[in-house]
């Protein structure tokens, strides 16, 4: 089987002193014995030096001066948090330490990722200090892999967890845990949302074995193992004939399952769910609310430590596109928020960054600082499912690190999404941020090798929400592709403008969609015009956009004060999200000065160019890059050019015709 190590390719930084290193472990452990082998190996690729590990001890006085070391210290007294860790070198002697196991390991990821980052060349020179309490409690990837072995919205290949209805563990399995360890992932959810056929079973005798199995490999490297749950599993599985929440013998079912579930996975994590959406079940079908739903869950796992993550993506999908009145935007704050205190301690709800679906640019989901009796979590998208689908290069770290440092003006001193997640706003631990992953069996991992740098990043960002996105480009840069001053320059170019880029040539002003119906990749301006699913532009011969201010939907209702009346006004709203808010005619002067439609036709020239541009600075790369990732890349990039331009050319045409305004500039339009 083959697959590349991605950011974790260890190059040579330096093979001049062969002085082999003790490492000193004060315990033995799983998760400490991957930290040895992970210095192991790092000190052998990086320096070919030898690792002699050492345990149950510390360094003995006269050993300090001739021996180079690490020291894993295992402290629970420590002052830090529980994932936290401390490193402290000084020439060629380091100590990490930190209160558990995992906190460990993340110091020694964070002391090998230094000794890359800044080239040291030698380690017994190196004075370094870093102390880090990781930003979020739990930081989490949610796979959508189904037991077929395909990935809804996957773009990588098929699911290196599963294949025929069974469960895989291989070296991909621990390679995969490996990566994501190293950048701070500490929950995994394996399986898709949307649970169906076999997925139901996995809670079930034929699973229980591959399951355990999995869960200690993951937590060897500190990570839990999470599963989505089907709602009507008592009656799929456990032939009752309702799975309404309030009935006792659900509740009991439940709870039976719930001990069977941990009797034989320790470790386990507890359940995600996607109930009452599009299409699946939940509480709704008994009239119960959502709190219902989740807080039965939650007592059923509650004797184990368990958390239920409840996800808030319910909204009616069998809208008539004639109804102006429904607004889908509306739904998630108008389900969840009369909850607001109502749930369960172990229950988080799982929030996407937007009120709509993952699109290039979307305002912050108003659940975000309306929510202030809940439990919250983040859900970004790292699948690129409206963002290029893994073909195209869009660096999602700058969109992330926005929604991250939104204001909420929820009241509160630390008001931002990224205080709500990492709970400094109300002072809870069961929250965090979660990705839907981008992985899958390609060679590469994520089909793009580019595509990884959104994999690193969000892993990076989870744990070190104060990091840059430029910050993680460069690092990500240097370890996957090695230090050379060209190599960074251009690939930090194309990583950062690719975000705006795509933004540009797809759907900007906030507008969205455009995209053909299921598959999502490719420009179709009225693909989901007269569809089911609530998104929609509602473009005419004059204007564009949905009114979504108190005279339209509604929705900016929804924000806190000074932000309801910012989006509500057409000339205060931020012009990238102004058609997301507001109908407008095409020949609006926005803020930039420029009309609606010359501003569409602009940006869908210019980000076409740019994407132009993505390639020529990638051939300039030829032979400093590894002769297959090159090419990978370039293929890409070449397919990504053109239909960069076809999305320009569809769009504009359309507006164009529909329009009938001549561009400006005297560009051809179709
Ligand atoms: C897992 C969007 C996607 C669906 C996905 C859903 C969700 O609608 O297109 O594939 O289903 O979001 O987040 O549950």
């Amino acid at each position: 089987m083959e697959f590349t190590n991605c950011w974790l390719q260890y190059e040579k930084i330096s093979d001049a002193n062969h002085k082999d290193i003790k490492v000193y472990a004060t315990t033995e452990g799983n998760i400490i014995n991957n930290a040895i082998e992970e210095l192991t190996t790092a000190f052998d690729m990086l320096y070919n030096r030898r690792v002699e590990a050492v345990f149950g001890g510390e360094p003995k006085d006269n050993e300090n001066a001739a021996a180079s070391s690490v020291e894993l210290r295992l402290n629970p007294e420590l002052k830090l948090g529980k994932e936290a860790f401390r490193i402290d070198c000084d020439s060629g002697r380091c100590v990490v330490s930190a209160q558990t196991q995992a906190g460990l390991l993340y110091g020694v990821f964070a002391l090998i990722r230094n000794l890359r980052v800044q080239r040291v060349y030698d380690f017994d020179k190196w004075s370094f200090t870093l102390e880090q309490n990781p930003s979020n409690p739990i930081r989490m990837l949610d796979h959508w892999d189904n037991m077929d072995g395909s990935i809804e919205r996957g773009y990588s290949g098929n699911s290196f967890f599963f294949e025929k209805d069974e469960i895989i563990i291989n070296e991909r399995t621990y390679a995969y845990a490996r990566l994501a360890a190293s950048v701070g992932i500490n929950a995994v959810a394996i399986n898709n949302v949307n649970v169906r056929g076999m997925a139901t079973w996995l809670i079930s005798d034929k699973y229980y074995d591959k399951l355990r199995s999995l869960s200690e490999i993951f937590g060897s490297y500190g990570i839990k193992l999470y599963l989505s749950i089907n709602f009507a599993a008592p009656i799929e599985m456990g032939g009752l004939d309702t799975s309404d929440p309030c009935d006792e013998r659900v509740k009991e079912w439940w709870k039976n399952k719930a001990k069977e579930i941990w009797q034989h996975i320790p470790e386990f994590g507890g359940f995600l769910v996607k109930a009452d959406s599009e299409g699946r079940p939940g509480p709704f079908t008994y009239g119960r609310s959502h709190a219902e739903g989740a807080n039965m869950l939650a007592d059923a796992v509650r004797p184990f430590g368990g958390l239920v993550i409840w996800r808030c993506f319910v909204y009616n999908c069998q809208q008539d596109w004639r109804d102006q009145k429904t607004d889908r935007a509306r739904a998630g704050y108008d389900n969840f928020m009369p909850l607001d205190g109502m749930f369960a301690d172990n229950v988080i709800l799982q929030i996407k960054n937007g009120p709509m679906d993952f699109q290039v640019r979307e305002p912050v989901s108003p659940l975000f600082g309306g929510l202030k009796r809940t439990n919250a979590m983040l859900e970004l998208q790292i699948a690129q499912e409206y963002t290029g689908q893994q073909r195209h290069v869009c660096y999602l770290l700058p969109w992330f690190k926005e929604i991250l440092d939104f204001k909420t003006y929820c009241g509160r001193e630390h008001d931002t999404v990224a205080d709500i997640v990492a709970g400094r706003t109300y002072n809870n631990t069961n929250c965090g941020i979660v990705a839907v992953a981008n992985t899958g069996n390609d060679i590469n991992w994520t089909g793009h090798d580019l595509a990884a740098a959104n994999w690193y990043g969000f892993g990076r960002l989870a744990f070190d929400t104060g990091l840059s996105a430029e910050e993680i480009a460069s690092e990500w840069i240097m370890q996957t592709f090695g230090y050379n001053e060209k190599v960074m320059e251009n690939v930090m170019e194309i990583l950062m403008k690719s975000w705006p880029a795509y933004e540009k040539y797809t759907s900007p002003l906030g507008i969205g969609w455009m995209v053909k119906p299921n598959h999502h990749y490719g420009p179709d301006v009225d693909g989901y015009e007269y569809d089911r699913w609530g998104t929609y532009h509602r473009a005419n011969h004059k204007a564009i956009g949905v009114d979504r201010t108190p005279a339209g939907t509604g929705y900016t209702q929804q924000y806190n004060e000074p932000l309801a009346s910012i989006y509500a006004d057409k000339r205060t709203c931020p012009q990238e999200l102004i058609l997301f808010f507001h109908r407008l005619e095409y020949d609006y002067v926005l803020p930039s000065g420029k009309t609606v439609i010359q501003h569409i036709y602009d940006s869908h020239f210019e980000g076409a160019d740019e994407a132009a541009r993505f390639l020529d600075l990638w051939r300039e790369l030829e032979g400093l890059i590894e002769d297959e990732a090159f090419g990978r890349v370039e293929k890409r990039l070449i397919h990504q050019k053109e239909h960069a331009k076809e999305w320009r050319d569809v769009v504009n045409s359309y507006f164009y015709r529909i329009s009938g305004i001549e561009d400006e500039k005297g560009r051809p339009l179709y």
